[in-house]
Order: C-alpha cells, then structure tokens, then sequence
C-alpha cells in the first residue's frame, strides 16, 4: 500500500480511545484518497483537545486562538486560492466563544471546509459543560447538572444556507471518510459536525450510547438529502441524532469575490510593516 504523505510520525496526545483519533484518521485517509498534496494543503484548528489535530499531520497547518479558526482559515483561502483549506475544532470552539465565526461563515460561504469534533463537554479544561451538553449533564462546575438546553448545530447550518451539511461518528471510520471526501470535494463552505466521544469527562454520551441512538442516513434509501424541508424535518424528528450527507445544494456558488487574484493586490513589505506599526 501506498504511503500516505500526510503521515508526520507526530504521536498524538490524546486520551486513549479519545474520539479525535476517529476524526484525525479518516481526515488522513479522506487527504490520501481525493490525492490532495501536504503542500496544497492548510490545516487550521482552534484550541481544545480537539484543536491539537493540525500538529498531527502534514501540510501548511495553522494553530489558531480558541474560536478563531474559521476566520483566520477563510483568509488564508481569499490570500491563496489554490490551496485546500480544512478548519477543525471543538463543540466549545466553534459553538461557544466561536459561534459568531461559525454562523458568519457559512453564509459568507468561502470554499472551505469545517470539522467539528463534538464530545459535549470542554476536554481540554477539563470537563466544564459545552453548548453541545444535554441538560442535566454533571461536571464539576455544574455539580447539580447544566440547566441549559443544547444548541442544534445541523438546524443552524441549514438555517445559514450551508451548502453542505454533514455529521459523523468517530465510531464509524468509513462513513466518516466518505463524509470528509465529500465535503472536501463540494465546492463551497461545507460543514461536518461529528460525535467524537471524550472518554474521560463525558461518561454518558459514549460510544456505545451513540451505536445505540444514532440513526444512518446511509441506510434509508428514501432519504432525499437535496430537499431542504426533509433535511429540516429529519433532523428535528430525530433529535439530530443522525449521520450521514443531511443536505447538499448542488447549485450553490462558492464566493470568491474575497479572493486575491494577483500579488498587485496583497501589501508589499513596506506596507505590512505600517499596518503592524500602526496597531
Ligand atoms: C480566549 C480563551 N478563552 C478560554 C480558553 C480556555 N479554553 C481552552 S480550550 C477550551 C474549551 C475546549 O473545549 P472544546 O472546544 O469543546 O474542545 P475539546 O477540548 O473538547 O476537544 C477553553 C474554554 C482559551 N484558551 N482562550
Ligand atoms: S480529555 Fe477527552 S477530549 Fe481530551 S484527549 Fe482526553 S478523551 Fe479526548
Ligand atoms: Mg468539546
């Protein structure tokens, strides 16, 4: 078998048997797949457990601050147009101090991709709730559970206008690949929530507690993810609790009105540095 360039040899950190793993293998693999090169490529995560993924792969790949991957990934897409360009991060990152980036982001609509690694808790900080908890979810800073209800990522995206709308399952490697691909291949922001257990701060959204309540799209053969009312409708009807290509509008345009079409139009050296001696 061929080797696959994105290999670093960098050994994640993680926890073992922390959900990541899932999302960091079936990127790899979707990379190696579509034959998409390390140097075409740009890999710019937030901070969380979930934000350490850039160091585990090669490429041209960017630590951002905690909530600020989608912006700093949508300029270097509009600086270097020619370069695939994944954001990833946590349900913290992206839904909490970056929601604002989050849902800005998919109705801008820049060709990018977004990962979120969805555990329902704050890992890195050890096991404060998340918007992704359910109520009554028990942390040590909620000792007598969360009393706020969670967010529903996959309403929000289609109530932005994604273009493409996913979720996956760190259990389910294969059909995570397959959803990574896709997105990377939509031409357009596309977004992929995926369920990546934390196995050590969330003992009851586990993975057996998603094997057990997770519905696959993969397998209804009537499910029309073209139709923006049926995405709507499933996701509601089955508490978002599905995986699978929820919806894709194959007529949307990715905008690249941002775009920097030739070196006339970045800053030159000179004017870089009064922009910096300016702040
Ligand atoms: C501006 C700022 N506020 C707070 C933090 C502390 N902090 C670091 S990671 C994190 C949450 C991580 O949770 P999540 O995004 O869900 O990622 P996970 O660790 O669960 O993968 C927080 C609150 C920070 N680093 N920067
Ligand atoms: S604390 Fe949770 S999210 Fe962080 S590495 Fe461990 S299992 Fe993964
Ligand atoms: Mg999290």
């Amino acid at each position: 078998m061929k080797s696959n360039p994105f290999d670093n040899n960098k050994k994640p950190s993680w926890c073992v048997g922390c959900g990541h793993f899932g999302v960091l293998n079936s990127l790899k693999a979707a990379l190696h797949n579509l034959e998409v090169p390390p140097e075409k490529t740009s890999i710019v995560s937030g901070i969380g457990c979930s934000g350490r993924i850039f160091q585990f792969l090669s490429g041209y790949n960017f630590h951002s601050t905690h909530g600020r991957a989608l912006p700093v990934a949508q300029g270097i897409k509009c600086g270097n147009k020619d370069l695939n360009v994944i954001a990833a991060g946590g349900d913290g990152d992206g839904f909490a101090i970056g929601l604002n980036h989050t849902l800005n982001a998919m109705r801008r609509n820049i060709d990018i991709s977004y990962i979120v690694m969805s555990n329902r808790v704050y890992g890195l900080t050890k096991g404060h709730t998340s918007p992704m908890s359910y109520g009554g979810f028990k942390t040590s800073s909620t000792p007598y559970g969360t009393t706020d209800n969670p967010i529903e990522p996959i309403l929000l995206a289609l109530s932005m206008g994604t273009g493409f709308v996913a979720q996956g399952f760190s259990g389910n490697i294969k059909q995570l690949t397959q959803l990574i691909e896709r997105a990377i291949s939509y031409k357009g922001f596309s977004f992929i929530n995926v369920f990546s257990p934390c196995v050590t701060f969330n003992k009851v959204n586990t993975y057996k507690w998603y094997q057990e309540n997770i519905y696959n799209l993969d397998m209804d053969s009537q499910y029309n993810n073209k139709d923006l009312t049926s995405a709507i409708n499933k996701t509601i009807e089955s508490k978002g609790l599905i995986t699978g290509v929820i919806f894709e509008d194959i007529t949307r345009q990715p905008n690249e009105t941002y775009y920097v079409q030739s070196n006339s139009d970045m800053p030159n050296k000179n004017e870089l540095e009064n922009l910096i001696n300016a702040i």
